[in-house]
């Protein structure tokens, strides 16, 4: 899966050469003798500080670390283009969206918010899904969330809410968690995070993988044409490949066995040539509909339903190349919501308007320089031509004389033609710390969301409140968010207080007004509504022993093929196995390092002795306990049954079992798999909450 890194031009770092009497050399270019042994006085005796080379490797080393990034720390980058479907020009002048055909280059980089840079994937939390346009007129940043409301109304509390999320100051943990008395202290006193906290108690929070998610731009934004019109906009990133989630208990196993799980998954999908693509949605809207919508369209803890202000696919984005290397690229790209370009805009979003300040803050204390933009991950693709020069770093500098403007020897000039200007909103009013009073209404669209769920998504909203919650040490906090559930939906609430042993219901939440309950359920919001309907780049990981029945295992193979799915072979050891014609099988995963839970589905495909050896297996039979568990498909041989039965599990049970007798089966079980999981199974496997 890794490719080799590419060595340098003359005058460049070479990592490798196909050499192999190439020199190791200094960071000047002095070839080293001796990369083992550092200098001293006998075999014995005290390393010397002459040892330029020892001195020059240590100091490098340990200056490695910059600041990890405050909040999105653990992140995962790659390269892509956007293709534009077609002229846009009626309503905005940003030249990426002039025509049709036109590529892009961008680099996107997928994120957690809480955790440590070394955190593990799975953690409940939003993802970030930050997109760097590098467009003919500069670099746009759109630096969104997959969820598309936000914790806060106004940028002043976002330290508050980072603080409370992150691990507790005196202990240092948890780490990459809500599930502590901080984080839920802070968000019952807060009344305007219950939308977003509907979203991330949904199983939006814990994407199977980073291709499964959709993106939002989150905020209000302005696109401008050439005449001056603006029109208001909401970015939107839908997944060609549908959306799809795990289960909590999975994601917490996932947490184990991978932690890299959603970075290795789009490393691999990118390596092997399958290129995940979304499309760029936009809504579209006027002062008209700003005038007549509920809600205030400058609040970002609101969205607009897609069945009021239907999406308008605009071009595509395709993900196509991995990284050369982590650091230079993952590490130090610079998001910033302030790059923008001419055609696009800002609304008085309060958030974004603090975001477009903290965001170029953050890479100087980051990247440690002014000139963070020069390096090739962040600098535009497009002719730059500024006076602004030196500074730590500084690798692009000016040539000749002249570094001011004006100046009476020649370009660059300004162009109030073509250069960026912002749309000239008329403002006023008084100087003031002001909250909007349409911004008060904290509860509808969070009805609105969890309404629009199907029920088994509403239960997984409850099992996770339940689960967080029973987390915090502090009944008064638990009384309080319950209290905010009832003005959402009273069985919710009720079902959360009874997962939670509250004996009485506690007073409903102040609500700063009343919850509109007819607005309407908006299927859009939903994952199960929205799947796949296929199989496609799902992986199936099939179990398999020495004597396997070749034929099921190349049924198996040939119909994974048909539908795309991706198939892993998990062996009693990493040797692989001999099949019942003596052909040999590699493996991908021994056993104990393949479990169900990094799968889509599972197949035991295994010989009666190798049943009768796995049988006395605990990884073995975790791994079909946890599949049935997860509501997984499984497919299995008539030898395998004595697995199943060692697991505890009666495959007449349910739909979700297919045994494998004839080459058909293969096709028909791989049919199931369009949906994704056994959710009937669901009841099966719970305790009732
Ligand atoms: Fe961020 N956010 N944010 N944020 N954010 C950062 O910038 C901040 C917000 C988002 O992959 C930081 O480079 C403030 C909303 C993403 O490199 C920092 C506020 C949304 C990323 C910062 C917000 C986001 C960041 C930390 C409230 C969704 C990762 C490191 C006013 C629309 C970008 C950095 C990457 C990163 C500040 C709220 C998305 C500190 C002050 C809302 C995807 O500048």
């Amino acid at each position: 899966m890794k490719k080799d890194s590419k060595a340098g031009k003359g005058g460049e770092l070479h990592q490798t050469s196909s050499d192999p009497n190439s020199t190791i050399t200094t960071q000047q270019g002095v070839p080293v003798s001796d990369d083992q042994n550092s200098l001293k006085v006998g075999s014995s005796g005290p390393t010397l500080l002459e040892d330029f080379v020892v001195r020059e490797k240590i100091f490098h080393f340990d200056h490695e670390r910059i600041p990890e990034r405050v909040v999105h720390a653990r992140g995962f980058g790659v390269h892509g283009y956007f293709e534009t479907y077609k002229s846009l020009s009626k309503i905005t002048k940003a030249d990426i969206f002039q025509r049709a055909g036109e590529k892009t280059p961008l680099f996107v980089r997928f994120s957690t918010v809480a955790g440590n840079k070394g955190s593990a994937d799975l953690a409940r939390d939003v993802r970030g899904f930050a997109v760097k346009f590098y467009t003919k007129q500069g670099n746009w940043d759109l630096v969104g969330n997959n969820i598309p409301v936000f914790f806060i109304q106004d940028g002043i509390k976002f330290p508050d809410l980072i603080h409370a999320a992150k691990d507790e100051p005196d202990t240092g943990f948890p780490q990459a968690a809500t599930a502590h008395d901080n984080f839920w202290d802070f968000i019952s006193l807060t009344p305007e995070a219950m939308h977003m906290v509907m979203w991330t108690m949904s199983d939006r929070a814990i994407p199977r993988s980073f291709r499964f998610m959709e993106g939002f731009g989150v905020h209000t934004y302005r696109l401008v044409n050439a005449e001056g019109i603006s029109t208001f906009v909401k970015f939107i990133w839908k997944p060609k490949q549908g959306l799809q989630s795990v289960l909590w208990n999975e994601a917490v196993k996932i947490n184990g066995a991978d932690p890299d799980f959603h970075r290795r998954d789009l490393w691999n999908s990118i390596q092997q040539g399958s290129f995940p693509e979304w499309e760029l949605g936009l809504q579209l809207f006027d002062e008209d509909f700003v005038n007549k919508f509920d809600f205030d369209v400058l609040d970002p803890t609101k969205l607009i339903p897609e069945e009021l202000v239907p999406i308008q696919k605009v071009g595509r984005m395709v993900l196509d190349r991995t990284v050369d290397n982590f650091f230079a690229e993952t590490e130090q790209v610079a998001f910033c919501t302030s790059n923008i370009v001419p055609g696009i805009d800002f609304s008085n979003d309060p958030l974004l308007q603090i975001r477009n300040f903290s965001y170029l803050d953050t890479q100087l204390k980051r990247l440690g320089s002014p000139n963070f933009a020069q390096l090739p991950i962040n600098a535009p693709k497009c002719p730059m031509m500024h006076f602004q020069q030196d500074g730590h770093m500084a690798m692009q500098n000016l040539k000749g004389r002249v570094n001011y403007e004006p100046n009476s020897f020649g370009g660059p000039r300004e162009n109030p033609a073509t250069g960026f200007s912002s749309f000239p909103e008329e403002l006023k009013g008084p100087k003031g710390r002001h909250r909007s009073e349409t911004f008060a209404d904290h509860y509808s669209q969070a009805r609105q969301f969890y309404i629009s769920q199907t029920s088994i998504e509403q239960d997984h909203m409850a099992d996770a409140l339940i689960f967080e919650l029973s987390k915090v040490e502090k009944l008064s906090i638990r009384e309080l968010m319950v209290g905010h559930l009832q003005n959402i939906d009273e069985d919710f609430a009720q079902k959360v207080a009874n997962g939670l042993g509250m004996k009485t219901m506690p007073p409903p939440a102040k609500a700063a007004k009343p919850t509109k309950k007819e607005l309407p359920p908006s299927p859009e919001l939903s994952i199960l509504k929205n799947g796949p309907n296929n199989f496609k780049g799902r992986k199936l990981g099939i179990l398999v022993s020495d004597g396997a029945d070749v034929k099921c295992l190349s049924s198996l193979k040939a119909a994974a093929a048909k539908e795309g799915t991706d198939i892993a072979i998990i062996a009693p050891t990493i040797g692989g196995i001999d099949a019942s014609d003596g052909s040999h099988i590699d493996a991908d995963f021994k056993i104990n390092g393949g479990p169900s839970v990094l799968f889509d589905a599972v197949a035991v495909v295994v010989s009666p002795d190798g049943a009768a050896m796995l049988a006395n297996e605990a990884t073995a039979k975790d791994f079909l306990s946890d599949a049935f568990a997860h509501l997984k498909f499984i497919a299995y041989n008539n030898a395998a049954t004595l697995l199943l039965t060692k697991a505890g599990i009666d495959s007449s049970i349910d739909e979700g079992f297919v045994e494998l007798k004839v080459s058909t089966d293969a096709a028909k079980f791989f049919k199931l798999c369009h949906k994704l999981r056994v959710w009937d199974r669901q009841d099966k496997v719970k305790m009732p909450s």
